[in-house]
């Protein structure tokens, strides 16, 4: 579905409004496929920890409603929060799960393994245009 008639049925004008509040720009509530009308906290992504071959990582699960035409949602890593990266040698997504309710969770998670981390931080990122 294009951005535009999701915006339509939702009565939205632009991506850079917060309608409910909730910390979630209308943008974001279109790729994830929340109501942009009505807040909800769960609709936020979820920091875990996720285990590989006995190793803890940071990671980051993003739900979201599949077939949106524009909103690409990635995301990104960073120690500082000043400087970020999407390079795979940094963060991978290891998972995109179907769930019973049609959504999908996508889990990324850094690629140093959280005993090493001084601080680490993980954000989504949603990327409408070409
Ligand atoms: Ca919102």
């Amino acid at each position: 579905m294009p951005f535009a008639a999701w915006a339509a049925i939702h009565g939205v004008l632009s991506i850079r409004e917060d309608l409910d509040r909730d910390g979630l720009w209308v943008g974001i509530e279109y790729a994830l496929g929340s109501d942009p009308n009505a807040s909800d906290p769960g609709a936020h992504p979820q920091s875990v920890i996720v285990e590989d071959a006995g190793t803890s990582y940071l990671a980051i699960e993003i739900v979201r409603t599949p077939g949106r035409d524009e909103g690409a949602i990635s995301a990104e890593v960073s120690s500082d929060l000043i400087s970020w990266s999407a390079d795979p040698a940094d963060l991978v997504l290891i998972s995109n799960q179907r769930n019973p309710d049609g959504t999908e969770t996508l889990t990324y998670r850094s690629t140093t393994p959280l005993e090493n981390l001084g601080r680490q931080f993980l954000r989504m990122v949603v990327a409408f245009g070409p």
